[in-house]
């Protein structure tokens, strides 16, 4: 069994210690931090996922794994932000009121600041103004956010409602992700852009701003 592979296994066995001490061990050896990622830590996390999905494990099982799964990013994290560029720009990032979920808000914001941007985590089950407070206070140049649940999506109409609201909609680049989200329903809530996953996500935003900000010096 490969480094990769094992990280994996430990992590579907909620083994958070195992975790942690074999993506240090990954690291050391040169293994590729993007790889550890993909294959180990998301990799591990998707198969619980299904096996949450067919009933094979159950709300524990998978607590233990997420925890696994952030032990493991808070040593790669520093080594993605590592193999990233130069600050970009400013993020807040958040999931939505009444959603809880946040390992996949934790991977974009990772991957976000693997792409160089200064991220203000403002955590999970964010009230629309909170995004707004946060994204007013330290001049964001991109707001994003996650949701899981299919009850919880409508809330990310809510927040672009409020900005448009209180006049501040065109200084922004919304971002909205998760399962349950797609492109037809960012267009539908009015936001800038839909992207299915994390590394996706911090592409298009350093693109977003780049191209924001040439159009601003033109
Ligand atoms: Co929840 N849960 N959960 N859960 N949970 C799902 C989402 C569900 C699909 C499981 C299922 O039934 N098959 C289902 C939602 C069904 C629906 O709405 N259609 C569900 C449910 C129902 C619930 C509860 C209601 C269960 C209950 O209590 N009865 C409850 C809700 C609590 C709440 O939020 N109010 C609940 C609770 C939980 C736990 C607490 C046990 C735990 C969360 C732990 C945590 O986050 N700290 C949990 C988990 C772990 C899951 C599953 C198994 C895994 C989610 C996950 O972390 N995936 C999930 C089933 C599944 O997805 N197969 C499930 C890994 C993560 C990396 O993926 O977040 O999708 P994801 O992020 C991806 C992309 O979506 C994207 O990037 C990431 C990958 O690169 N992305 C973005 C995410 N945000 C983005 C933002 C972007 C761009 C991309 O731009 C801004």
């Amino acid at each position: 069994m490969t480094i990769i592979e094992e990280i994996s296994e430990y992590l579907q066995k909620g083994k958070a210690k195992n975790v942690k001490t074999l993506v240090q061990q990954a690291i050391d050896e040169g293994a590729d931090p993007k790889q550890i990622l993909n294959e180990g830590l998301l990799g591990g996390m998707m198969i619980i996922g299904e096996k949450f999905k067919k009933n094979e494990v159950f709300v524990p099982e998978v607590l233990v794994a997420a925890r696994a799964m952030n032990a493991g990013l808070t040593i790669l994290e520093p080594k993605l932000v590592e193999i990233g560029n130069q600050a970009v720009g400013k993020a807040v990032i958040g999931t939505v009121k009444g959603d809880l979920h946040d390992i996949g808000k934790n991977l974009v914001t990772m991957m976000l600041k693997g792409a160089g941007f200064e991220i203000y985590d403002i955590g999970v089950d964010v009230e629309a103004d909170a995004f707004i407070e946060k994204a007013e206070e330290v001049g964001a140049d991109v707001i994003c956010m996650s949701a899981l649940l299919t009850t919880t999506m409508p809330n990310m109409k809510t927040v672009i409602d409020a900005l448009n609201d209180k006049g501040v909609r065109e200084k922004y680049i919304v971002m909205v992700g998760g399962a349950p989200v797609n492109e037809n329903f960012a267009e539908q809530i009015g936001a800038d852009y839909y992207t299915p996953d994390a590394t996706t996500a911090a592409e298009v935003a350093k693109k977003a701003v780049e191209s924001k900000n040439a159009m601003q010096t033109a």
